[in-house]
C-alpha cells in the first residue's frame, strides 16, 4: 500500500530546477519499495546528491538508507530511486523518515520541495482478546465448562489476559455457587505470537444430592492487561 498526501500548498517555495513529485508517502512495512520520484525543472543537466535522514524510524532497522549522487541528464526530466521497507514481525508505531534532495555537498537545496517525508505504517496488531461466546450452557453432569477465548484484529507478539469466574448476583436466581457447583477459575492467559484461541476449563462439580436442577451459569470475566 502506498498513499501520496500534502500536496504542496500555494504558499510553498519549489525549488527552480529539482522537486520531490510528493512531499508525504505513507506506506505499510511490507509494501518491499517504494518509488520515489524527482522532477527536473530545468533543460540543463544537474548533479545532486539524494539521501535519507532517520526520523522515528531508523535505518536499517525500519529501511536501507542512501547517500548517492545522481546526474541527470539534460532531457531527462524525471528521476526515480527506490527505497527498502524493511518489515519486523514486531508491533510499533508508526514511524517516518526524509529524504532530501542535496547538493554535491550533502547540503539540502533550498525549497520546500527538496524534501519527502516517509511513513511507515505499522501492520502487527497485538489484537483484542474477547469471548467466542457471550453465553456458554453446561449440563450438571458435564465435568467441565469450557470456554473459548479468540484473539481479534492481529496476532503479533506476545499478550495476555486474565480470567476469573465471579457468582451472579443474588438477584439473578439459581446462581451457581463456588465450590459447590464449580471450581473458581482465577488465572492468568497467555497467548503467544501468532497464537489465536485459548480454551479455559472450568472445573464442575457434581452434586447428585443438589435438589435444585435448574440452570447454572457460570460467568467469566476477562481483563485485558
Ligand atoms: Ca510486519
Ligand atoms: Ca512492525
Amino acid at each position: 500500500m502506498v498513499t501520496q498526501a500534502n500536496e504542496m500548498d500555494n504558499k510553498a517555495v519549489q525549488n527552480p530546477k529539482l522537486g520531490f513529485k510528493c512531499l508525504h508517502y505513507v506506506v505499510s512495512e511490507s509494501c518491499g519499495t517504494l518509488d520515489v520520484k524527482i522532477s527536473k525543472k530545468t533543460q540543463e543537466t544537474v548533479i545532486f546528491m539524494l539521501k535519507t535522514i532517520d526520523g522515528t524510524a531508523k535505518a536499517n532497522k525500519k529501511y536501507s538508507p542512501i547517500e548517492e549522487m545522481i546526474t541527470m541528464q539534460a532531457n531527462q526530466m524525471e528521476h526515480v530511486v527506490s527505497l527498502k521497507i524493511v518489515d519486523d514481525d514486531e508491533y510499533n508505531e508508526d514511524l517516518d523518515f526524509l529524504i532530501e534532495i542535496c547538493s554535491e555537498e550533502g547540503k539540502r537545496l533550498e525549497g520546500d520541495d527538496t524534501q519527502s517525508r516517509i511513513t511507515i505504517k505499522d501492520e502487527d496488531l497485538p489484537g483484542t482478546i474477547c469471548f467466542e461466546k457471550r453465553k456458554v450452557t453446561v449440563r450438571k453432569m458435564d465435568k467441565y465448562a469450557y470456554i473459548q477465548l479468540t484473539r481479534k484484529d492481529g496476532a503479533a507478539g506476545d499478550i495476555s489476559c486474565y480470567c476469573k469466574t465471579e457468582v451472579c448476583t443474588k438477584e439473578v436466581n439459581n446462581q451457581a455457587e463456588e465450590f459447590t457447583d464449580f471450581m473458581p477459575f482465577n488465572d492468568p492467559i497467555h497467548f503467544k505470537h501468532q497464537e489465536t484461541y485459548k480454551l479455559i476449563k472450568v472445573e464442575l462439580i457434581n452434586d447428585e444430592t443438589m435438589k435444585n436442577d435448574a440452570d447454572k451459569g457460570t460467568p467469566v470475566d476477562t481483563e485485558e492487561k
